[in-house]
């Protein structure tokens, strides 16, 4: 096994290119274009920044959430365990530092011994999911908290803002591969997605330990497209193509995008899903030390009640057949989940 040290040396930003949502509600002339950008950029970087998505999830709406998570996370211990993470199948809850282990490994055996030498990650997570998913409520704060009840409505309205967010970029996904556009619509109906807030805390100086201990550790995310919110701190890496990292520096007013492995697995490998990581930003405060990192992510999926089979146009004839048998969404997501935590 390669060394564990120097993990976290990206000396380069990616060049991610920077894609409009707006046009792709528009039908506007500039639409197959933009949507030709999206699928090649998830096709080579499978990263991008989204633009222009005021008209669905407005700033003062983002700077909300981020004031209620901040809320949320600053809540005593006591308080936010009685919301503990439930388990793979609801995905909803409250995860203390170190009980996701975000991996490359894909079983709990090798998540375990990657995790004995590196140690647990440097985050605690909330999860919301869809509301009146049969036996799996959310797990809302209401006792002792002023925020409760805003916190809730706040959440509410972000999800299915994202939700749409979901639909628009599958449909130019659609529009690119010569689908109908409509084409996902009846994938992205129910919206079995997770809203997940991030709290990586202040570390002190040294406490990345040389780069052996990171905030998330290396992984690909599971589902169809991740839609991340992050605050100015940095520390968000992809991997080169050729190996290596490259910081995913934060530009305000973006939504950083990228595509997950059921994506891939849906698009026969046509569509990258790419790994990542959360590591020691690259500039530190003047005494070593890193002030904490917000983000939020939105996990999208496709309805957990459909089969993901590999996509036409993508495995006939000199494409060489398909290299995935069909899967149930919901079963995917769960047997990922299950290996992590
Ligand atoms: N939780 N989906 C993911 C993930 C965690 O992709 C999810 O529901 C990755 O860290
Ligand atoms: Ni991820």
């Amino acid at each position: 096994m390669a060394p564990m040290i120097d993990k976290q040396n990206a000396k380069n930003n990616a060049s991610l290119p920077l894609i409009p949502l707006q046009p792709l509600l528009e039908s506007s002339p500039a639409t197959a274009d933009i949507a030709n950008g999206l699928l090649s950029a998830f096709q080579t970087e499978g990263f991008l920044y989204l633009t222009d998505f005021q008209s669905v999830i407005p700033p003062e709406m983002i700077e909300k959430v981020f004031t209620q998570s901040a809320g949320f996370f600053a809540l005593p211990l006591k308080t936010k365990n009685v919301l503990e993470w439930s388990g793979p199948r609801a995905n909803r809850g409250y995860s203390s530092l170190g009980q996701e282990k975000n991996s490359l490994a894909s079983t709990k055996e090798g998540v375990g011994i990657e995790r004995e030498e590196i140690g647990d990650d440097l985050k605690e997570s909330f999860e919301i999911g869809r509301e009146k998913e049969e036996g799996c409520p959310n797990l809302w704060p209401v006792n002792g908290w002023d925020e409760a009840f805003i916190f809730r409505s706040t959440m509410q309205d972000f999800f299915m803002r994202c939700k749409e967010i979901h639909k628009l970029l599958m449909r130019g996904v659609a529009l690119a591969m010569g689908l109908n556009e409509a084409f996902f619509d009846g994938f992205v109906r129910t919206g079995d997605n997770t809203l997940r807030l991030l709290h990586y805390p202040e570390v002190a100086p040294g406490g990345f330990a040389g780069g052996k201990r990171v905030r998330a550790g290396a992984h690909s995310d599971y589902g169809s497209i991740t839609l991340l919110f992050q605050d100015s701190r940095g520390g968000l890496q992809v991997e080169h193509p050729s190996g290596g990292w490259l910081n995913v520096a934060p530009i305000e007013g973006t939504i950083v995008v990228n595509a997950g492995d059921l994506l891939t697995r849906w698009t026969n490998d046509l569509i990258r899903s790419t790994k990542h990581q959360v590591v020691e930003p690259p500039s530190p405060r003047p005494d070593g030390g890193h002030p904490a990192r917000y983000s939020i992510a939105y996990f999208c999926n496709p309805d957990f009640d459909r089969n993901i089979e590999v996509l036409p146009g993508t495995w006939e004839g000199e494409k060489g057949g398909k290299k995935y048998t069909s899967v149930n969404s919901g079963d995917y997501l769960v047997q990922r989940l299950s290996a992590t935590y």
